[in-house]
Order: C-alpha cells, then sequence, then structure tokens
C-alpha cells in the first residue's frame, strides 16, 4: 500500500492520489484434464484371429496370441499452469477515479498430447503410439478498469464503469513433425487459430479457368464463378495438407472492452451499457437444407458473370466443389453493441409513503438496440450445436414495467 508511506502524505492530503496499491501473485496449479484412465497402463489384447496360423498345414495354433494393443507411458502426470500476476489498484481526486490494473502471465507445459496426436515415423514398429506430457503453452495479457464518480452541487451525478481486456495465447511446443513447413505447425500459433484455403477473388473467365492452379479434388467441376483458390506452397497443386495456411484469430476474442456510463437526477436516471470485441474470428457456415448452400441467408449477392460482381461463390445443389471455401465462411468476429440501456423515474417522498410503499420506481429499457458488426448475423460465440451452424442468435428486448418497494 504505496499510498500509506510517510512520502505520499502531501498527495493524499491534496486529495490527489486517495489511494494507491501494488500486488502481484505466483503459483502453480495442476490440470489432470485429459488422456484416458489407464494410458498408465499397458493393455494386452487377444488377436484377431485368437489363434495364429503357425504349422505348413493352416492348422491353427493350439495356443491364444496376444499384442500390445497400448503401450504405457508409465510417467504420465497432469499438466502444470505456472501463473503470475503483478496489479495494482487506484483512486485518485477524492474518489472521482478508481480502478485497477493487472498484467497475468501463464506458463502452460507437460500438456497432455494424446498417442493420436503425436508424429512418430512411418517405421514406427507398434499399432498406437503412447500419450505424452509434452506441450507447453504461453497465455499473456491484462485488464484495465477505471470507475468514474463525480456528483455536481445541484445533485447531478454522472457515473461510469469501464475495463478492457487483452489475452493472447501461444503454442510454445507440441508434438509437431520435424520438417514440415512452419505454416503447418501448430508451434508459434494460438490454440484454436483458423487454417484456411486462401482465396484469390473469382474465377472470372474461361481463360480464366484454365490457368488456375489444379485441384487434387474434383479438379474437373471447378466453374467460372468458383473460388480462385491459391495453391499457397507453390507445387502446382491445390491440396487439403499444403495448401491450408493460418488465416485470422481464433474464436475467443483477444480484445474485450465494456463501458457502462451512467447519470442520476431527482429520481431521474439513465444508463447505457457498450460492449465490443475484436481480434476474433469465426466460421460461420450458413447452413441451409444439407450444404452450405446459403439459400435462406442474405450474405450478399452470389457472383454473376453479367457484371462480373458479387460476395459469394455461387451455390450448387448437391455437389459443393472440394476446396472452395476459401476465406469466404471464416468472419471477422468483431462487434460492437450498445447492450443496455435504461431510463428510469423512482419516486421516494410523498405520496408514495402515504401509500404505504417505500419506493415506486417506473423504467423503460431496451437489449441489444444496436450493433455494428462485419458478420452476417448477430452471435456472440460458435458454441451452439455443431460447427458453424450453431449458436442462437442474439435477440432484442424492450421492457417497460415498473418495481414497487415496500
Ligand atoms: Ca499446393
Amino acid at each position: 500500500m504505496i499510498s500509506e508511506e510517510k512520502f505520499m502524505r502531501k498527495l493524499k492530503d491534496k486529495k490527489i492520489i486517495d489511494m494507491l496499491k501494488i500486488r502481484g501473485s505466483i503459483g502453480e496449479i495442476g490440470d489432470d484434464n485429459a488422456g484416458a484412465r489407464w494410458a498408465y497402463l499397458t493393455d494386452w489384447a487377444i488377436t484377431n484371429p485368437a489363434n495364429f496360423t503357425i504349422s505348413l498345414d493352416n492348422t491353427a495354433s493350439p495356443f491364444t496370441s496376444y499384442y500390445e494393443k497400448t503401450i504405457a507411458n508409465p510417467d504420465l502426470r497432469w499438466a502444470t499452469v505456472s501463473k503470475k500476476n503483478i496489479g495494482f489498484d487506484y483512486a485518485l481526486l477524492g474518489g472521482m477515479f478508481a480502478g485497477s490494473f493487472d498484467l497475468f502471465r501463464d506458463d502452460r507445459y507437460d500438456i497432455f498430447i494424446s498417442g493420436a496426436n503425436r508424429s512418430v515415423p512411418s517405421y514406427y514398429g507398434a499399432k498406437t503410439t503412447p500419450d505424452i506430457n509434452k506441450g507447453k503453452m504461453k497465455n499473456t495479457g491484462f485488464e484495465f478498469e477505471v470507475r468514474f464518480n463525480k456528483v455536481l452541487k445541484n445533485g447531478m451525478r454522472f457515473w461510469t464503469n469501464a475495463n478492457y481486456t487483452y489475452a493472447h495465447n501461444v503454442i510454445k511446443l507440441k508434438d509437431d513433425p520435424a520438417l514440415i513447413p512452419s505454416y503447418r505447425k501448430s508451434q508459434g500459433y494460438s490454440q484454436g487459430q483458423y487454417w484456411s484455403f486462401i482465396d484469390n477473388g473469382f474465377i472470372k473467365s474461361y481463360d480464366e479457368l484454365y490457368s488456375v492452379p489444379e485441384r487434387e479434388k474434383d479438379d474437373s467441376q471447378v466453374l467460372i464463378g468458383d473460388h480462385y483458390i491459391v495453391d499457397f506452397n507453390g507445387d502446382c497443386v491445390v491440396d487439403e495438407t499444403n495448401d491450408q495456411a493460418p488465416y485470422g484469430f481464433t474464436g475467443n476474442p483477444e480484445h474485450t472492452y465494456n463501458a457502462t456510463i451512467g447519470w442520476e437526477w431527482k429520481g431521474w436516471s439513465m444508463f447505457a451499457q457498450l460492449y465490443g470485441v475484436t481480434g476474433v474470428t469465426r466460421d460461420v457456415g450458413l447452413p441451409s437444407f444439407n450444404n452450405k448452400l446459403l439459400t435462406v441467408y442474405d450474405n450478399g449477392t452470389w457472383w454473376n458473370p453479367v457484371d462480373g460482381d458479387g460476395k459469394v461463390v455461387v451455390p450448387r445443389f448437391t455437389t459443393q466443389v472440394s476446396y472452395n471455401d476459401g476465406t469466404q465462411y471464416l468472419f471477422d468476429g468483431s462487434y460492437f453493441r450498445l447492450k443496455n440501456v435504461e431510463v428510469a423515474y423512482t419516486w421516494t417522498k410523498g405520496w408514495i409513503k402515504k401509500l404505504g410503499f417505500s419506493s415506486l420506481k417506473i423504467y423503460l429499457n431496451g437489449n441489444n438496440l444496436l450493433l455494428i458488426t462485419k458478420m452476417p448475423d448477430d452471435r456472440e460465440s460458435n458454441y451452439g450445436w455443431s460447427g458453424g451452424g450453431g449458436a442462437y442468435p442474439t435477440v432484442r428486448r424492450y421492457n417497460f414495467g415498473l418495481k414497487l418497494y415496500l
């Protein structure tokens, strides 16, 4: 508590700094949310067929044969998170401003990687690869909060609560194959990073159609009006493994900001809450019927050969051409929202007292009144039904009501 120190006395007496506190913490926690239950035990199973044919006359062996179904890793343990945090709390100018600032860093290590996700050479002899604690991840960020409160001489009060959060994570180590190019590795990117085919607009003419890079799948079905998919690694063929590159951010916003602004005077009160996020990418597949047909979505105009314009690839009824998505369905998920607004009047004196109540509040409020975003629909996450299809849209609401307090 710096503000209690002697050298701060003057600033405190003059009501410049009311309170200033520095704090920090450091600690370790475990995370055991990983892996199969018996991964530390070797599991033997009966072969199929159970008795090998080992003799020259094709009769089965009288002995049951076993194979090592799961190779154990007896050293498996939980992942560890080392958490560090430093911050300060403050109050300034006689309580007019107050708030806090926090800087944090989490280092995760020994992250569980299942055998199926490990990179082992093709000549590895066993059927399954043992699980391992190997992954490393770094999560850093900061949080800033300001509260403002001012009461004027005539009793009018203004107040604000605002905060901003930044969080970013990086995979420091995962069991990526050593010789693949860096854009195909998880290492160096965030957990949940999107990978996508990269499009370079539309194929506009037959001349262009014949000159686009060949696709490994459905090449004969590519037509004018489809996406020109970039051959990212330059080997003259577009394929699933080599031509998807990191694109945009993850589904978790890196920047979150939130502010509530209010005003009160003689029974009247008003407040508005603003909320926004940036640094987020959303995969909105817009499926209708059984495919990404876009039939019921207003998602801009389809590409057309007349004016060579449009925003989305012309949908096909059943056969969507492979690798055609490009970045068409990956949206900048940033938004800015007027989340809540309320206007109210409260009676606390006079007739309301005579009726035997302590107060009466009449209010009109609304949720989600304004939204600024590049997204095709109003959603805050993709965590609904599967993949890009889910997420129930956010609703707009108006309420009018009264609250009577005894
Ligand atoms: Ca390629």
